[in-house]
């Protein structure tokens, strides 16, 4: 079992500081019989020692025993082929009961999207227990209208020896999947493909985890959501069962590259073995509901894949603005504090959060009426609305579960929730009680209309008392402290949480300071790379330990009744055993569903449910939210942070990776805890940081209850880094609200892996210490302590086809004699670029992006090698889910510069300036505008090449219109 114990007493030291448990004379337990009375499922303490089946060196291969399929009865259909698959011997049952007869659907659902399904075709008793995916939690691929007389991936099978099938790119004939040589494994508990892979892989995605961005080929993911912050290579909190594979061509003299994409539409617990020349994907349940997408770029696959999971949330421009939040803010004057240090040293701050600290005893909708009382609060929040800030606290899914025998102790949204049947249950149909923050708690069946009619109302009933303006939705995997269920008869021990040691003192946590590096050749890699080797020493150590002692494993085995608890085949989980440290996996859902077959879509189902309350209560208001665990479509609820990383620098590299993976599974509304979460961070940390979490797009700085203050105002070299970076976001903002609305509308990444901008370059596979913003901007971020320069790569930037300018001085990047270019980078100073080829449109810094949006706007034109650039605008109102709307399009060459408007959303702001980078001659003065001559100022710049036009235009977008200089 990996690291569950510790991970416990983690859990315990940071869920009762201080606690104080009642324990009242058995005697008055009495025969008090109340309807949540909780009875036995699986106790506290009842987790036992599971080994995975990766770690076993005597598990059954099922690729050794079972005898696959054969195919029959197959069927050519419009857009495909239909057939049975049916066990061609004797069953192997090797980690479940194998299923007998199978049905295959193969449908060409697009040019550019393959859907191979295959379902148990009959129900019985043996098969029955599959778990089907509703299309109301996780959408599904559809047929789109059309002959796809293009279609670029083509099915093929065979029978022999058993069934098997290829999934071919038609263009080149390469075979991106194909089980041919495998067999297939279909049972109750237990299903298995296998794909080969050419040699050395370049794979992407099946999240969440902490790693680099390119998987590498002997890494086992398991996708089993998990209350596991800073755990690199283990499963974390979010689920995502798809991948992203890219194959460079080198064969014919020229670099090209293909990408394809496949999605597993199977929500169960998973694991997916990435080994030399194939991966093997094994899931405890569901169906095989395989997507193929063909790309063939980086960002077409992307975008195909959301096709199917559905299209991210647009967001509210102010949600772009930085975010401040720490556990361990006391009472509303600390948080009034925190809000005033930002304006007295000038660093915009545009959204301040609360964490548990403001609950009343932990639990939700109930703010503690001393130190975060109601009339105060709704003042602050008042005054914050009037700067044009916002307020956003954090809910806990677990709801406090009253001890019945003390009325003192009601709470009534546990009362109406338990009255309207809004909790999950135990088999039997009583309560399932759970454990968290507020101490025994119950939690909501997102699945059932009750639980979110009973949430909403929750939602709008405290959102009455306290007008916050988004939800942040913590612990939603959903974490609960005991084994599973807290076992019969326990409400009387109800822990009772006093505020003793809350907030801002360090309870039972240990800190630590931030590590010493190896000043004289750590590298990023390095670093990830001693962290996790100390890790997985810590964890063979603790392996040795127990098969010296000789640990007895549960095993179970194959069964028609599925075992839930402990399944035939065990996961590779980080806290071992399915239930520990979550939901018990046999709490039952209203209709019958167990958590087991939908645990990782608690997270997903909670952030639907809120998303649809927060429309509820203001209805053209854009929700925003954010929540840690996430499955394949949760973009289009909510973002997304990295949770619980460390105060190191190893975490900081860690949130590129984390956040271009992200923004693969179409949730490009992330961010990390800037700075730093577990342990103290320091000022030089924290000023690479706050610079780089500027250009992600969710910008927050977060903090761990007990750790030393690090809002950006506590260091005066933070201060100035933190505005310098901000400066650069402003004028950005426009831009990146862009992005937001491409990725919305069409699936586009916000942020970029280097290889996906430039797909044919080989050499940028396993390229995640810089990025792009769009194509426009380029990122080379410091993350090393205690050194000033920084090596970067700038695509195509040698081979001559591309060109760069540095963001502060305007000047082209050199063309470098090395690929890599070592860039001067003091601490404060975060390398920005402008990628030759577009077109910007910026506005000014201010204190607020509603100020910032009332600023004139100027243009940056960047030129490429052939002397040309675009760029495109999109605005709106930055707040209503629908309304106007404006598009503006730019192209550019080195004498115009043309602006096409459409649309009908009114910015009347004026237009400044016009700034052409990379300009081969001296304009010579005359401009004109639509074909008149206009009075303009032009400045050139003989350092840079940069000519700075000051023209001044009423409103800049309001018509079309064309700018030409000589
Ligand atoms: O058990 O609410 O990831 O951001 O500060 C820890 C307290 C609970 C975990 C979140 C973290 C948050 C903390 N929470």
């Amino acid at each position: 079992m990996k690291g569950s114990r510790g991970w416990r007493q983690w859990m315990l030291a940071l869920v009762f500081p201080g606690l104080i448990i009642a324990r009242p004379a058995s005697s008055s337990l009495g025969a008090t019989s109340i309807s949540y009375y909780p009875q036995a499922t699986m106790a506290a303490d009842k987790a036992l020692p599971v080994l995975a089946n990766v770690d076993d060196p005597s598990a059954v291969d099922a690729q050794d025993v079972c005898p696959g399929y054969k195919a029959t009865n197959v069927q050519t259909t419009e857009d495909g082929l239909t057939a049975d698959l049916v066990l061609a011997g004797e069953a192997c049952n090797a980690y479940g009961i194998d299923i007998p007869a199978l049905n295959l659907m193969v449908e060409y659902q697009a040019d550019s999207r393959l859907h191979v399904q295959i379902l148990p075709s009959v129900l019985t008793a043996a098969n029955a227990s599959y778990y089907t995916l509703s299309p109301d939690l996780v959408l599904e691929g559809l047929l789109e209208p059309g002959s796809h007389a293009h279609k670029e991936l083509s099915f093929q099978w065979s029978n022999e020896p058993s069934f098997s099938f290829n999934v071919t790119r038609v263009s080149n004939g390469d075979v991106l999947f194909s089980t041919t040589g495998s067999q297939l494994v279909y049972e109750n508990q237990f299903l298995e493909i296998v794909t080969s892979l050419p040699a050395e892989y370049n794979l992407y995605g099946l999240g969440e985890v902490i790693h680099s961005l390119r998987l590498g080929n002997n890494l086992t993911r398991t996708l089993w959501a998990a209350n596991a912050g800073n755990t690199i290579d283990i499963n974390t909190y979010g689920s995502h069962p798809i991948y992203m594979e890219t194959r460079y061509d080198t064969a014919h003299g020229e670099n090209r590259s293909h990408s394809h994409g496949v999605f597993l539409r199977n929500a169960h617990g998973q694991d997916v073995l990435l080994r030399e020349e194939k991966l093997t994907w094994r899931a405890l349940g569901g169906s095989l509901d395989l997507y193929f997408f063909s790309g063939p770029s980086p960002v077409e696959v992307i975008q195909q894949y959301q096709v199917v999971v559905g299209l991210p949330a647009m967001q509210r421009y102010h949600t772009l603005g930085l975010h401040q939040c720490r556990w361990g803010y006391a009472n509303w004057s600390v948080v009034q504090e925190v809000i005033d240090n930002y304006a007295r040293f000038n660093i915009p701050l545009e959204n301040m959060w609360n964490d548990i600290d403001y609950m009343a005893f932990y639990r939700d909708f109930d703010n503690d009426p001393v130190r975060f009382g109601y009339s105060e609060g709704r003042k602050l929040i008042d005054s914050l609305h009037a700067n044009g800030q916002y307020y956003i606290p954090i809910v806990d899914p677990g709801i406090y579960v009253p001890n019945p025998f003390n009325a003192s102790d009601a709470y009534e949204p546990f009362t109406r929730g338990n009255e309207s049947n809004a909790f999950l249950s135990n088999p039997d149909g009583s309560l399932f009680i759970g454990a968290v923050w507020p101490g025994y708690t119950a939690f909501p069946d997102w699945l059932d209309s009750s639980a979110r009619e009973w949430w909403a109302y929750e939602l709008q009933a405290w959102h009455d008392k306290l007008p916050w303006d988004g939800s942040w939705l913590d612990m939603s995997e959903a974490a609960s402290d005991c084994a599973g269920s807290c076992g019969s008869g326990n409400l009387h021990l109800q822990p009772i949480i006093t505020q003793t040691g809350l907030p801002g003192s360090a309870g039972n946590l240990v800190l630590e300071y931030p590590e010493e590096f190896n000043l004289t050749n750590a590298t990023e890699a390095a670093v990830a790379a001693s962290q996790s080797a100390s890790e997985l020493a810590a964890e063979s150590a603790t392996a040795t330990a127990s098969t010296s002692t000789s640990t007895t494993y549960v095993q179970s085995t194959p069964n028609v009744v599925r075992d839930v608890e402990y399944p035939p085949y065990v996961i590779n989980n980080g806290h071992g055993a399915l239930s520990e440290g979550a939901i018990a996996t046999n709490a039952t859902h209203h209709d019958g569903t167990l958590e087991y077959d939908i645990h990782n879509l608690f997270g997903l189902g909670e952030a639907q449910t809120t998303y649809f309350a927060h429309l509820a209560m203001e209805p053209n208001r854009r929700p925003f939210l954010i929540t840690r665990s996430t499955f394949a479509g949760s973009g289009r609820y909510t973002g997304h942070w990295g949770g619980d990383n460390n105060s190191r620098w190893g975490s900081m590299w860690f949130a590129i990776p984390q956040a271009l993976s992200f923004q693969l599974f179409g949730i490009p509304m992330f961010g990390v805890d800037t700075c730093g979460f577990m342990g103290n961070t320091d000022e030089e940390l924290c000023n690479r940081w706050m610079q780089l979490s500027a250009f992600f797009p969710f910008y927050r700085n977060h903090n761990v209850l007990g750790a030393i203050p690090q809002e950006p105002y506590n260091w005066a070299s933070v201060i100035e880094a933190t505005i310098t970076a901000q400066k650069v976001r402003f004028a950005l903002l426009p831009y990146l609200y862009t992005l937001l609305y491409q990725a919305h509308a069409t699936g586009s990444p916000v942020m970029r892996a280097l290889a996906w901008n430039f797909p044919n370059d080989p050499r940028l596979a396993d390229a995640d210490t810089q990025f792009f913003l769009g194509d426009a901007i380029l990122v080379i971020p410091v993350l090393e302590v205690g050194v000033s320069t920084v090596d970067g790569v700038f695509p195509g930037l040698v081979e001559g086809t591309d060109l760069y300018y540095d963001w502060y001085s305007q000047s082209k990047v050199d063309v470098p004699s090395t690929w890599n270019i070592t860039i001067s980078a003091p601490l404060g100073h975060i390398p920005v670029y402008i990628h030759g080829g577009n077109v910007l449109a910026v506005q000014d810094y201010a204190m607020t992006t509603r100020a910032a949006r009332q600023t004139p706007w100027s243009i940056i034109v960047a030129l490429d090698i052939n002397q040309t650039a675009e760029g495109y605008l999109y605005l709106d109102d930055g707040e209503s889910l629908v309304g106007d709307t404006k598009s503006v399009y730019f192209t550019a060459d080195k004498s115009s510069l043309s602006v096409s408007v459409e649309g009908d959303f009114i910015d009347s702001n004026g237009l400044d300036t016009i700034t052409i980078l990379g300009l081969d001659s001296v304009p010579d003065g005359s401009v004109r505008v639509d074909g008149h001559i206009q009075d303009a100022n032009i400045t050139w710049n003989d350092t840079n090449n940069a000519a700075v036009i000051g023209v001044s235009l009423e409103s800049a977008f309001q018509s079309s219109w064309t700018i030409t200089w000589d």
